[in-house]
């Protein structure tokens, strides 16, 4: 071989191994900057979602589909008439005031005014976000603060925990416990156990989250139940947040208390609540925080330094719809009582429907989700992975098989307590009596096909 070939072959040797170097520095160098990228430690574990999950997997319009809290009834055509009509005039269409739309947090505080038995100041003690999701978002990082216990009853709404977390704070689980040798039928039959929810109080305790009417279960908490809630709140000095945005869905014989009504909990209480849940309009993404000027602030803290405000046609027309029913209240024609009535026939049409089928419905006091006990369908799920809780396999195969779909309970659960909600799902009744129907048809052909 010649010198220059010599040289060459070297200088190729050279130019590879240089490469392979390079390249290697360059993938690690590449996967430590990659590293840096990673998540906020803050969302480490938050990453599922049972509404990406399963929201995906019903669209198909050929399921029939009593998942998730949305309404396939019309809302009002007055809320929809108002927002065409907010919509038409110019300067409707720009910004409006930051911490709520003037005319929508009057509307709040003259309904919300009647309903507590007290003045609420419009601009001080009402925060308008972006649904109810905005109006806990605001609550917990406006005063959960990193290390604070957050107490939390199972079931609850999934958001609570991760929201809790996110804020630094850590969740401390109390489930509402079935009553013994009862045969379980209405969520009134779902209790606290005083001494447990005694025993998660603690020095560190910031708050506890209660919901009333409760998602997914419909249980009603009593004033009694509400009261034992206060004095513990009161005794330990903690804030409480109630999360009402089904408020207005109270099943007959049964009645709504505001735990801030209670006496000495308006100051240390939260109240949220939603328009996409008082006027059937999910789509519209309006909520309010209610509470004391003292800690409504630190939510208008949070609000003006993340959204700033929500959409001004949209607080119009609900502000509409909130006066116009207001006017009527106690009357039966009022929106917020006659929704609630046309829900309890189909709530007990859809009871009537899985008692049928053999299934045990849980009958809701209020809301308009139903659990459904399915252990007597006995359905073998084994050939299914394993490394899913019972109800999460069984929503699956009943949309792919059945065409039905629903929300399996531990999605509202901690780890564990799932063991105690893996035979229960969740079916939302807020739907047309045609699509009540088609779930009917499946139901009663269940063992058929
Ligand atoms: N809090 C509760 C208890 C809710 O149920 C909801 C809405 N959930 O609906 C979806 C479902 O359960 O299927 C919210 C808060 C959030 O309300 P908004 O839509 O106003 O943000």
């Amino acid at each position: 071989m010649s010198i220059a070939l010599q040289a060459l072959n070297c200088l190729r040797l050279t130019y590879r191994s240089a490469h392979r170097t390079c390249r290697r520095i360059f993938s690690t160098k590449q996967h430590i900057m990659m590293s840096r990228h990673t998540h906020a430690k803050r969302l480490e574990g938050l990453d599922k979602n049972v509404w990406v999950a399963f929201t995906s997997v019903a669209a198909d319009p050929s399921i029939v589909n009593l998942g998730q809290g949305f309404p396939d009834i019309p809302p009002p055509s007055y809320v929809k008439e108002a927002l065409a009509k907010a919509a038409s005039v110019d300067l409707m269409n720009q910004y409006t005031r930051g911490f709520g739309h003037p005319s929508l947090v009057k509307a709040l505080s003259q309904v919300y005014g009647k309903v507590c038995g007290h003045p609420i100041d419009p601009f001080k003690e009402i925060l308008v976000t972006v649904g109810a999701y905005g109006s806990l978002f605001g609550t917990m990082q406006g005063l959960v603060e990193e290390g604070d216990e957050v107490i939390i009853i199972e079931p609850f709404f999934d958001c609570y925990v991760p929201m809790v977390r996110m804020a630094g704070g850590k969740p401390v689980m109390i489930p509402l416990r079935p009553k013994s040798g009862k045969k379980t039928i209405t969520s009134a039959d779902w209790y606290l156990d005083p001494e447990e929810l005694s025993s998660k109080f603690n020095s560190k305790t910031k708050a506890i989250i209660i919901n009333t009417p409760n998602n997914p279960i419909g249980k009603i908490f009593s004033r009694d139940e509400l009261q034992m809630i206060a004095d513990l709140c009161i005794k330990h000095d903690t804030l409480c947040f109630s999360d009402e945005v089904y408020e207005w869905l109270i099943y007959k014989g049964h009645q709504h208390v505001k735990i801030a009504t209670l006496p000495g909990m308006w100051d240390r209480t939260i109240t949220i609540s939603s328009a996409g849940k008082t006027f059937s309009v999910t789509g519209w993404k309006l909520g309010w925080s209610i509470g004391p000027e003292h800690l409504i602030k630190h939510l208008q803290t949070v609000m003006q330094n993340t959204l700033y405000t929500c959409p001004t046609p949209l607080q119009e027309a609900v502000a509409q719809g909130l006066l116009l029913n207001y006017e009527m209240m106690g009357q039966p024609e009022c929106y917020f009582s006659s929704l609630a009535e046309e829900l309890e026939g189909k709530r007990d049409r859809l009871a009537a429907i899985l008692q049928e089928a053999g299934m045990t419905p849980v009958i809701p006091e209020g809301g308009y989700f139903m659990l459904v006990d399915v252990t007597s369908l006995n359905q073998d799920l084994s050939h299914m992975a394993d490394d899913e809780a019972y109800d999460y396999k069984f929503v699956k195969w009943m949309i792919k098989e059945k065409k039905l779909a629903a929300i399996p309970v531990t999605a509202f659960v901690g780890e564990e307590s799932k063991k105690h909600f893996e035979k229960y799902i969740r079916l939302c009744f807020i739907k047309q009596d045609s699509t009540l129907e088609a779930a009917g048809s499946i139901l009663k052909n269940w063992r058929k096909v």
